[in-house]
């Protein structure tokens, strides 16, 4: 239906590792013939609507290139963005594909992985900047361990801090004016990845020299892997002011790493995450970090980004209806009573305030008889998502 198709006031992007995933895994080999980057772009033009491509360095510039083949590479895929109408609102780098990161990059424990590290990224974010990327990730996967007995972990993060406020400098220092989007997994491909969660990502920030220059880049898969809310960490990053990023996908908790399309496996979770995001208005890029299943050929890579899409519309056009209900809305002031008097009380510490508060009398025994109705209101939302409301 036209009706969901995606306008570019949305910006939807996808990674060039994401529609270019040649569905190599564990237990087998590619099952689609490697495209260029600028053919992958190509296929995201040809699918329509979408608004961005995001790279690794290596994505775009292999790890070994000679500077002359580097910069025909640069030059072929401008073409192929200028020919496609799309931007590059993000990049990143490779920093947990060659075997020299195998034990982590910035937190690796031999000083010389380290500084190739930095001097990895400083050429990543150069690169980035020529295409006009604002916001930059940083993505650990390498920074972890299967055993603890190699590394003291505190020092992980003080040495992942040192990366970071090193960085933040030279992207000042280049008047770059990235913003970097700091992504938590708990594992995979590491037994365990420092800094496991957005909330441990939030936390973190706090440290950093530039705090103001740090977000998150939160992706639902990871949360996800680790049986927790991925909704209620995108609300706290919202809420921190901390959101500059998202990694839109889908994964069945208890499984490997799957990075399915988005709503693939758990409407419900997607439902309350785009109504979120809605409700609150965010406007950055909505980046699909995910890939089609290994069944598919190219046509299926172009149904999976398009399926992607139409869903975040269709769940988009849902919380529309669902902020409209009439009984919905009805059910949710049941349970968000507001007391104006009490609300002015609790709002901030004074002197009255507490005096006042200590000698209002509650019935606690009405408030914990209440009837709370979320039966029949989760119900009508499941109806709502079902299409039958
Ligand atoms: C990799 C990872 C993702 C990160 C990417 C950015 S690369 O695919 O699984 O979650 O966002 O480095
Ligand atoms: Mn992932
Ligand atoms: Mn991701």
């Amino acid at each position: 239906m036209a009706k969901y198709l995606p306008g570019k006031t949305e910006k939807f992007t996808f990674g060039l590792w994401t529609v270019g995933n040649i569905g190599r895994d564990p237990f087998g080999g590619p099952v689609r013939e490697q495209l260029t980057p600028p053919q992958i772009v190509d296929l995201l033009g040809s699918v329509g609507g979408v608004y961005g491509v995001n790279f690794h360095d290596n994505d775009l510039v292999p790890i070994d290139v000679s500077p002359a083949k580097r910069a025909q590479i640069i030059k072929d895929f401008k073409k192929a963005l200028a020919d496609n109408n799309l931007q590059v609102p993000m990049a990143t780098t490779n920093l947990f594909g060659d075997p020299a990161f195998k034990d982590g990059a910035f937190t690796s424990g031999d000083s010389r992985v380290r500084a190739y590290a930095l001097q990895k990224t400083m050429a990543a974010m150069d690169l980035g900047a020529e295409f006009g990327a604002s916001t930059y990730v940083f993505w650990g996967g390498r920074e972890g361990a299967e055993s603890d007995a190699g590394k003291d972990p505190a020092e992980g993060f003080k040495r992942f801090r040192e990366a970071l406020n090193f960085l933040c400098e030279y992207s000042m220092s280049q008047n770059y004016n990235y913003r970097f989007a700091l992504e938590s997994k708990p594992n995979e491909p590491r037994g365990h990845i420092y800094l496991a969660t957005t909330g441990n990502m939030l936390a973190f920030i706090e440290t950093l020299d530039y705090p103001e220059m740090v977000g998150v880049n939160p992706e639902v898969a990871h949360e996800t892997m680790a049986g927790l809310n991925f909704t209620h960490h995108v609300a706290q990053a919202l809420d921190a002011g901390k959101l500059f990023h998202i990694d839109l996908n889908d994964q069945e908790p208890g499984r490997y790493d799957q990075d399915f399309r988005f709503g693939a496996a758990n409407i419900k979770q997607a439902f309350f995450l785009v109504k979120l995001l809605t409700d609150h208005n965010y406007t950055g890029s909505l980046h699909f970090d995910a890939h089609a299943y290994r069944t598919e050929d190219y046509d299926g890579v172009r149904e999976f980004a398009r399926g992607c899409m139409r869903t975040y519309m269709i769940l988009k056009e849902k919380a529309q209806q669902f902020n409209a209900n009439k009984e919905i809305q009805a059910l949710r002031a049941q349970i968000n009573v507001t007391d104006a008097k009490l609300d002015a009380l609790v709002s901030g510490f004074s002197p009255v305030a507490a005096a006042e508060l200590k000698k209002t009398k509650f019935n606690r025994q009405a408030l914990g008889a209440r009837g709370l109705p979320y039966e029949r209101l989760d119900q009508l939302t499941m109806e709502l998502l079902l299409g039958v409301k």
